[in-house]
């Protein structure tokens, strides 16, 4: 026998074994527990804009906007209501637990007290208490994990890495799709290496369309999670219809409507047979609309979860 053919009996022996031992080890009794996560609740929560290179060697690129502020606050809420979450945001955005700090926290929450000292500022000492606080507990729990993103190539591929390796949660996984979603790309392949340059006069440049990913994460990726997309505009008079159409088109459990100067105090969620108008609530201060928002995703998505087990 060939030095070949020898590994490959050698191989062939050892998957015997192998499957040997498993077929005769006494079955695990958590098995089914162990497979959909415990029975947790797991969202990703999407956020910020995707980017656009124009050429390979990055210098100049297109951008979608969104402060990723939607999906940091939203972050916090579905942590307090026990729910595992993927945080996949742009980097450079708006982080869950941040938000009542600064924007340059470093420079504005800390002070010197002498030349090797550093205190927190008594303006901030709360601020800065509770982020490290909430932000700690929700990672030694295991209930966050950040995942940074730039191009839209990047998180296309993300997404798919996590749709697919949650797809054993089946009904107990959501995808809260907040983030900004670029609408057409660069191909790779046509794509400049170097710096385009200006002296050869006005660019001149064909932007492809995205496939529509999101049928696809829908219906093979994770066929049985939860989905809500969100559908901004800023022309008020179309918002609804888009949004009935994505619900429609993408087969979403819901779509959240929101207008661009409107988004942080009313939303519309869109579902097949209802348009609920969710709005923060003013006389509670710094409530933000993500509050009832998640508190009514929650509730539909244990009714979902409910409806999927009667089957
Ligand atoms: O990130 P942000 O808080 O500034 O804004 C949130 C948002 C408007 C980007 C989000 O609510 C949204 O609508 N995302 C989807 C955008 C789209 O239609 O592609």
């Amino acid at each position: 026998m060939d030095l070949g053919h020898a590994l490959e009996a050698t191989r062939a022996n050892l998957n015997a074994e192998i499957e040997s031992f498993f077929n005769s080890a006494p079955p695990l009794k958590n098995s089914v527990d162990i497979r959909n996560g415990g029975g947790r609740r797991v969202v990703c929560v999407t956020a910020g804009g995707t980017t656009v290179p124009l050429e390979q060697r990055c210098v100049r690129y297109i951008d979608n906007f969104s402060s990723g502020n939607r999906g940091a606050t939203s972050t916090e809420y579905f942590v307090k209501a026990g729910y595992a979450v993927i945080f996949l945001y742009r980097r450079g955005t708006c982080q869950p637990y941040c938000r009542s700090l600064p924007d340059d926290p470093l420079l504005e929450c800390f002070e010197l007290t002498d030349e090797s000292n550093i205190k927190v500022h008594e303006l901030y000492s709360e601020a800065v208490k509770k982020a490290i606080t909430e932000h700690r507990a929700a990672v030694e729990e295991g209930l966050l994990l950040k995942l940074p993103f730039t191009t839209i190539f990047e998180y296309l591929q993300i997404l798919r890495m996590i749709a697919l390796s949650t797809s054993n949660l089946g009904q107990n996984a959501m995808f809260y799709l907040a983030a900004a979603v670029s609408d057409f790309y660069v191909p790779w392949h046509s794509m400049a290496e170097h710096k385009i340059q200006s002296a050869s006069g006005p660019l001149n440049m064909e932007l492809a369309q995205v496939p529509k990913m999101l049928s696809v994460l829908r219906q093979d990726w994770a066929p049985k999670a939860f989905f809500i997309s969100f559908k901004l505009e800023t022309d008020s008079k179309i918002l609804l219809q888009k949004a009935i159409s994505a619900l429609e088109k993408y087969k979403m459990n819901m779509v959240v409507a929101n207008e661009l100067s409107t988004r942080k105090e009313e939303v519309v969620v869109v579902t097949s047979s209802e348009k609920i108008s969710v709005r923060r609530n003013k006389d509670r201060g710094f409530e933000d609309v993500e509050n009832p928002l998640i508190q009514l995703l929650v509730e539909r998505h244990s009714a979902y979860i409910e409806s999927s087990s009667d089957l």
